[in-house]
């Protein structure tokens, strides 16, 4: 063997061996996280619910995320409005179901000047 055989017989091992592994799948398209759920009205440490305003389809359910500072919610008397979250609720989710179309305004008796109002087409 001569010593230029050697040489390109080495640098064809090289480059062998620096492709291996390639032509490998990317694998599983991976699907992205669930959004959060939309309907969700936050009872704020800071006193507020936010969004202060929701949007919502007819018959959907909302939900009323309290954190750490405790509150409740009073909707204005009103045809179609939910039953009221009362007592003092912290660290707690309650969902009120929204069937009829209307807006409705709600207020937290803890904290009078927490309000926010759901709209239901
Ligand atoms: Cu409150």
């Amino acid at each position: 063997m001569t010593h230029m055989t050697r040489m390109t017989l080495t640098l064809l091992a090289l480059t062998l061996a620096a492709c291996g592994g390639s032509g490998g799948t990317y694998g599983g398209i991976s699907s992205p996280p669930p959004p959060p759920d939309p309907l969700t009205i936050t009872a704020s440490s800071s006193l507020t619910f936010g969004p202060s305003s929701l949007t919502v389809n007819a018959g959907e359910t909302v939900s009323f995320a309290f954190g750490s500072v405790g509150h409740n919610v009073f909707f204005d008397a009103q045809t179609g409005a939910p039953s009221d979250v009362d007592g003092v609720n912290a660290n707690v989710t309650v969902k009120r179901v929204f069937a009829t179309a209307g807006t409705y305004h709600y207020t937290c008796h803890i904290h009078p000047f927490m309000q926010g109002t759901v709209v239901v087409h």
